[in-house]
């Protein structure tokens, strides 16, 4: 830790009426460059006490920059983790109001939910495989709050890892008999397919984003609750979009994701 209580409240108030303004700022690092990685969880934890204290509860997990694909779009070579809230969940073919977002992007991710709590050190992808109760395709629409979505890793944790909004579609499955690795994707804008992915392209296998995310919790000495729901990161990289666009991802074996921006 670098940063005072003071500072650290300061940094969240920031970011998170930047959020509620949609409005860009710049990242917190060109004003506080001896920000750590406990100062930038520090905040983003800060913003979940501002959240909470207005009603809003916490709806999920989320490992991201867990993708080849999403690390060299960011420049950035580690996984990070943040938190879904509820106001954030769109169901799915819904409609998401792009003036309410400042610069959104959307990625396609496998989700999982949990039937069995996973605690790390050591967690791996066979304990989170044996611990889920089944997974759910997913897309996540993100909004970093720094201009240009220009950001470097301390800067995008504190940023809640630039999470906005989430929709989640309606076939679930459980894992036995699926093969996640291999498990297609296909990414359609408007009608004209703008990515493609296979879940290995998340760190080999996405149940290894779900171990990172226990592995991280554990050194706070949390573990992931039975009954969470976790993204796992975008397999390919992310789309920018605007009011007028349609989304459409066809996962296989698991249906599909849509919805669109008004
Ligand atoms: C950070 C959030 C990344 C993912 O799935 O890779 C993320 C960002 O790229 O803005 O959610
Ligand atoms: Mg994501």
């Amino acid at each position: 830790m670098t940063l005072d209580q003071d500072t650290i409240q300061k940094l969240a108030a920031h970011l998170e009426d930047a959020e509620l303004d949609v409005r860009a700022v710049a990242k917190i690092t060109d004003t506080h460059p001896t920000l750590d990685w406990d100062d930038a969880y520090a905040i983003q934890a800060a913003i979940r006490a501002r959240k909470e204290a207005r009603g809003q509860r916490v709806a999920g997990l989320k490992a991201g920059l867990t993708s080849r694909a999403k690390m060299k779009q960011m420049g950035v070579d580690t996984p990070v983790f943040g938190l879904l809230f509820d106001y954030m969940s769109v169901a799915n073919g819904g409609e998401i109001e792009a003036s309410k977002l400042i610069h959104p992007k959307v990625e396609a991710e496998i989700a999982f939910v949990l039937k069995q709590p996973l605690r790390g050190p050591g967690c791996h992808a066979g304990a989170v495989l044996a611990a889920t109760d089944f997974v759910v395709p997913a897309v996540e629409i993100i909004d970093s709050r720094y201009e240009n979505f220009r950001f470097d890793l301390t800067s995008v944790i504190a940023d809640n890892t630039s999470a906005s909004r989430f929709v989640v579609g309606d076939v679930a499955r459980g894992v036995e008999g699926l093969d996640l690795r291999t498990l297609g994707l296909v990414m359609e804008k408007n009608g004209e397919i703008v990515a493609m992915a296979a879940g290995a392209a998340v760190l080999g296998h996405p149940a290894i984003a779900v171990a990172a995310l226990a592995n991280h919790l554990a050194r706070r000495g949390e573990e992931i609750p039975a009954g969470t729901f976790i993204m796992s990161g975008g397999a390919t990289e992310a789309i920018p979009v605007a009011a007028g666009d349609a989304i459409h991802v066809r996962f296989q074996d698991l249906g599909s994701t849509s919805m669109r921006f008004v």
